[in-house]
């Protein structure tokens, strides 16, 4: 299987999957997510992985966020229908995958990047690993699970805090909100990540996919919740604000946002 956006390794039943668009930050457009769902769907079912860690490629980010070039043009029925088959196809799908999946979180995690990690049943990140949901910045809302996962992991004060500001926190504030289980250097990171992967690895692998879906099933009983994420990010596609929050990205300027 061969992949554009993505470097799959396999070794000792542990896969690698790194994002590799270094150049935009590794940000998620559309061939991206398509190529991450097919290789989770192809590593859900290999016998010989446990465990899979994913990472962004190069030294500055995880994922800086759904790709803004691609979407800036969007009206509110393509965003509402996007960010339902992003919840299919990446997000939700990673949640609910068999096998257990690890954030290696080396740089930025905005946006959908860090709703990626959200995804995912562990997080661990690099001290210089910074992370937000900026959607507001943009006009928009997160899209992409952000609005039930985030409030899951750090508390409903700190999601609302993380949301309305749009501003990112450090990964010694991750820590301490529990965002992420444990912070390394940048060079420990993927080693220590690999150490967490095999000691899961070690484990019986059909008690370790029931237990992912017994944790789940205690956060899942309100389906609603993404629902209403799904509609509400739709409707920021219809106002003036969302055009000058991804132009003003676009064009590298400050937005001037009227409330419309
Ligand atoms: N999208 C597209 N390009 C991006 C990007 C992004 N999210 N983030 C960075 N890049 C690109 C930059 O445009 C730049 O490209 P060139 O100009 O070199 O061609 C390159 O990556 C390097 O970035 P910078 O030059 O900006 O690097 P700096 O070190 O100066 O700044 C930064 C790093 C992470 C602070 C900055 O790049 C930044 O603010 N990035 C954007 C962060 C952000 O707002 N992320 C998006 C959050 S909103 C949807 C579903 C979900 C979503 C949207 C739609 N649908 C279903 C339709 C979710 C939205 C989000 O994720």
């Amino acid at each position: 299987m061969t992949f554009e956006q993505l470097h799959l390794k396999k070794e000792n039943k542990i896969a690698f999957v790194t994002i590799t668009r270094e150049k935009k930050l590794n940000a998620l457009d559309s061939a991206t997510i398509q190529e991450l769902h097919e290789a989770f769907s192809v590593l859900d079912i290999d016998s010989q992985v446990r465990a899979i860690v994913i990472m962004g490629q190069g030294q500055k980010a995880f994922v800086a966020g759904a790709d803004i070039a691609e979407f800036s043009s969007f009206n509110q029925q393509q965003g509402e229908a996007l960010s339902r088959l992003g919840h299919e196809k990446l997000f939700a799908f990673v949640e609910n995958l068999s096998t257990p999946v690890i954030a290696a979180i080396n740089g930025y995690a905005l946006g959908g990047g860090l709703e990626l990690a959200l995804s995912c049943h562990m997080r661990v990140a690099s001290d210089n690993a910074r992370m937000g949901l900026p959607e507001v910045t943009l006009g928009l809302i997160p899209g992409y699970g952000g609005t039930r996962r985030l409030g899951q992991i750090i508390g409903k004060g700190r999601a609302h805090q993380m949301v309305a500001t749009g501003q990112m926190i450090s990964a010694d504030k991750a820590m301490q909100w529990g965002l992420v289980n444990e912070i390394y250097t940048q060079e420990e990171l993927v080693p220590k990540a690999t150490e967490l992967a095999l000691k899961i690895a070690a484990n019986a692998p059909i008690s370790v996919s029931h237990s992912i879906k017994a944790i789940n099933a205690q956060y899942s009983n309100s389906v609603e919740s993404f629902e209403t994420e799904i509609q509400l990010f739709g409707a920021c596609f219809a106002t003036n604000d969302f055009k000058e929050g991804t132009s003003a990205f676009l064009e590298k300027r400050k937005p001037d946002f009227k409330g419309n």
